[in-house]
């Protein structure tokens, strides 16, 4: 990512000046070299293709899905990659080159990344942010050779997907992506080696979607969305099969919308208040022979991913749902809660595939006094919290945007730069000396500026004293203000979260 290449990079020659118009010969990159050329006409190079093109595009079976080679003299360039990922990230070195000094200089690299998955968790059902800023936040993480956008599409406070067969779905929560939206943001981002996981969060967190259908909640009462942050008691029923005959109509509809062969299901702080006074889940624990509730969502999990499979998809789920022993043999999990340490721990010995999202260290809502650039970078995040074994590492990382306190672009970009661009130094080269990567991280944020990204400034990424304590104490306030009125007697109650997590949450944020 930052003007560094992973390899052994040998300066034999002084400077590659890239000719304008810039040639390319290309035999099997396609979308790659559209969205390079779209690129280089933001920096004001045309390109076209050539026979005898400055830039050569060669295919190399021998290398992984992801690696490149990049050899540059003067008299031009020579790309080897296996695929359309590779030659992505090669062309993408070369526009950074052009964003620093307009040239590059000769010089011989073989690069690629230490971990498969290095991802963004972006929610935007809490509040809203449209399409164009979307894109924006996927070509900041393609230039940083960042790979999936988690895509948090739904939660208690808005469903934000057109959906044709069920428009009272996007009609309740006023702000969505309409359909060709999404296609165009999901074209979009592959060109730029970023793949699209949708998430859509279920049981729990569907107040969204029951603002629309009351009628797939236990009770069937009215309601409608939510109006603040916070764990809800109000969930899909779990035991009427027509919630699965909805849901899976539904998915019919949202599953071509993205060639990800992953889907998110989320799986997060599912209360089980309604479930038990539920006699149609009563009757279904009894059919299926389940005597615990954190059984009946497992089999709520099968069953979603049983319609995901249809399509070709496998489930990823937060790391709550492993606190069923009923679960779907294909699922990847993502790590994010201390509080179901037991189970993941468990999981991951057995040889479970798995991301890491561990709140305390990869969390961008948290601000910078509670997760600074240094401590995050420091920590070289951490996996020790997870009691993991050397021998089953994660697929890589994802940091995590939520977005309860979110409102305005602007804020979104400053809580995400420069934070994002550590986890992308850390999944791609892993850790060095700190000071030395925050002198290229200044520079490139010099350069995400002058694209008109807002960054959050030096100044503030590492608070220290009362500056971090006043900072810190604010965002908890605003994290745990009471919702309005009328919705205290939805929340369902936290207060068990955990010892473990209550500890952790003292000694890494209050001081
Ligand atoms: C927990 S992380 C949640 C989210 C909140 C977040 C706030 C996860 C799977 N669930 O619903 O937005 O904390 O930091």
């Amino acid at each position: 990512m930052i003007p560094r290449i992973r390899g052994n990079v040998q300066v034999k020659d002084d400077v590659c000046h890239i000719p304008n118009p810039i040639t390319l010969k290309n035999d099997f990159s396609e979308s790659a070299v559209h969205a390079f050329s779209e690129r280089a006409a933001e920096r004001g190079f045309r390109s076209e293709a050539a026979e005898d093109g400055f830039i050569s595009i060669v295919k190399n079976l021998v290398l992984d899905e992801e690696a490149y080679t990049l050899s540059i003299e003067k008299e031009g360039i020579r790309i080897e990659a296996s695929g359309e990922q590779g030659v992505i990230w090669a062309l993408t070195t070369l526009l950074k080159k052009i964003d620093q000094d307009g040239c590059a200089c000769a010089e011989e690299a073989a690069d690629e990344p230490r971990t498969a998955h290095r991802g963004l968790h972006l929610d935007v059902a809490r509040h809203f942010f449209d399409a164009g800023e979307v894109k924006r936040i996927i070509e900041q993480m393609s230039l940083a050779k960042m790979n999936v956008l988690h895509w948090h599409l739904s939660d208690d406070q808005g469903w934000r997907i057109e959906s044709k067969r069920f428009p009272k779905l996007h009609e309740t929560s006023v702000d969505y992506y309409t359909q060709e939206e999404i296609r165009d943001v999901v074209a979009y981002a592959g060109e730029r080696g970023v793949e699209i996981i949708p998430e859509i969060d279920m049981p729990g967190h569907t107040r969204g979607i029951l603002a629309a259908y009351p009628q797939y909640s236990c009770s069937g009462k009215k309601r409608g969305l939510a109006k603040a942050g916070g764990v809800y008691r109000r969930i899909l029923c779990a035991g009427a099969d027509k919630t699965y005959d909805f849901l899976e109509e539904l998915l019919d509809e949202i599953c071509p919308l993205f060639p990800s062969e992953r889907f998110h299901i989320g799986g997060d702080e599912a209360p089980k208040v309604e479930w038990k006074s539920c006699t149609v889940c009563a009757a279904k624990m009894k059919e299926q022979g389940i005597t615990d509730y954190e059984d009946l969502q497992g089999y709520f999990t099968v069953r979603v991913s049983e319609i995901l499979r249809k399509y070709g998809k496998r489930p990823i789920l937060w790391n709550d749902s492993l606190e069923s022993r009923i679960r779907p043999e294909d699922m990847q999990m993502q790590y994010w809660s201390v509080a179901y340490n037991r189970s993941s721990a468990e999981y991951i010995a057995q040889g479970g595939q798995w991301i890491y999202s561990d709140m305390f260290e990869l969390y961008l809502d948290y601000p910078h006094a509670m997760t600074s650039v240094k401590k995050m970078y420091e920590n070289q995040i951490d996996l020790g919290s997870c009691a993991y074994n050397a021998d089953n590492a994660p697929l890589g990382y994802e940091t995590c945007v939520w977005t309860e306190q979110i409102t305005a672009d602007e804020e979104l970009e400053k809580r995400i730069f420069p934070r994002l661009y550590v986890v992308a130094e850390l999944a791609w080269f892993g850790a060095g000396d700190y000071e030395e990567f925050e002198a290229r991280l200044r520079e490139e944020m010099k350069e995400m500026e002058k694209r008109g990204i807002h960054v959050t400034p030096y100044e503030d990424w590492n608070p220290e004293g009362q500056k971090r304590q006043q900072e810190a104490s604010r965002f908890m306030a605003a994290m745990h203000a009471k919702p309005p009125e009328d919705e205290q007697e939805e929340l369902a109650d936290t207060s068990e979260a955990g010892e473990d997590f209550q500890k952790k949450l003292k000694s890494r944020f209050l001081l």
